[in-house]
């Protein structure tokens, strides 16, 4: 497996754990972090033994943010010309699940990386906030868009306008987060969820997955009918045939992922 600077790459049986790891700066997100993470979660994606991929911070910071200091002196040409943050969309591209497991900050694009992963699960001790507008600026990786569709526009306008961070209480009680999990032992708890996602048939999750998904990009009923579309499908694959016979059996499915 490759080698990077800013990131750890782990894999614990069919989990890839992917641990943002700049602690002198909270994790912040430069560039070069960004191409890590993403050349990451494409490698494990392309390996059919990983079935949920962990993304993660340290106990402090999952993220705080994009690099203050690094974008500081870029000019608008830089920023436009370069697509600045772009290489972000091709997380949403990625077909194993991300599990976002966020411990303490996840400030701007630390929340909006959060936001990009599929089920987020929050510490006691987590922390989210947009508060790009304090530096002059707006969201820049989805967070306008996809915090607005996580918890409403009234909630999202007044994070996004106030700079405003909330706890883990407020961010469960508004939608944004899957669970709250205890402090304590988090980063295993996190660790087990991703670990039933992944046991779960690897054909089925990504259905599954992809499906979910489209209910942000299409009508109801045309969403409903991709779902049934889908749904057909999975009588295609062994799984399927394995799972419901393992269930009439009274045992345990053996998925061959396939
Ligand atoms: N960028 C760069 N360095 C950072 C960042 C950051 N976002 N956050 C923290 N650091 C650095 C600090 O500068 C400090 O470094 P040093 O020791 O060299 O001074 C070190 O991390 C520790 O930070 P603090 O001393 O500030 O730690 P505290 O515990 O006192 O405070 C906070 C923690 C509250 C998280 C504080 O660090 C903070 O407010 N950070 C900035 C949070 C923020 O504003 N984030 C939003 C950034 S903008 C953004 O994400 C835009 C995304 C979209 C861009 C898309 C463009 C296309």
């Amino acid at each position: 497996m490759t080698t990077y600077e800013h990131i750890l790459v782990t894999r614990e049986d069919r989990v890839g754990v992917i641990t943002l790891n700049r602690p002198k700066a909270l994790n912040a997100l430069n560039n070069a972090l960004m191409l890590e993470v993403v050349a990451a979660a494409q490698e494990l994606d392309a390996d059919r033994g990983i079935g949920a991929i962990l993304v993660t911070g340290s106990e402090k910071a999952f993220a705080a943010g994009a690099d203050i200091k690094e974008m500081q002196a870029q000019s608008y040409q830089d920023v436009y010309l370069s697509d600045w943050f772009g290489p972000w969309d091709s997380l949403a591209q990625v077909r194993t699940p991300l599990v976002a497991a966020v411990s303490g900050y996840a400030l701007g694009g630390g929340c909006e990386l959060a936001m990009l992963c599929d089920v987020l699960l929050a510490s006691e001790t987590a922390k989210f906030g947009q508060p790009e507008i304090t530096l002059g600026v707006i969201p820049g990786i989805g967070g306008s868009q996809r915090l607005t569709r996580a918890i409403g526009k009234a909630k999202a306008m007044d994070l996004v306008l106030t700079g405003r961070t909330i706890g883990a209480e407020e961010a469960d009680r508004s939608g944004l987060v899957s669970r709250v999990l205890p402090a304590e032992g988090f980063l295993e708890a996190a660790k087990a969820v991703a670990t039933t996602i992944a046991g779960m048939s690897l054909p089925a999750t990504y259905a599954a997955k992809e499906a979910v998904n489209r209910a942000f990009e299409t009508t109801l009923s045309e969403g409903v009918r991709f779902e049934r579309r889908t749904f057909h499908a999975t009588f295609a694959t062994d799984d399927r045939t394995e799972g419901m016979t393992a269930f009439v059996e009274k045992r345990a499915p053996e998925w061959r992922h396939g």
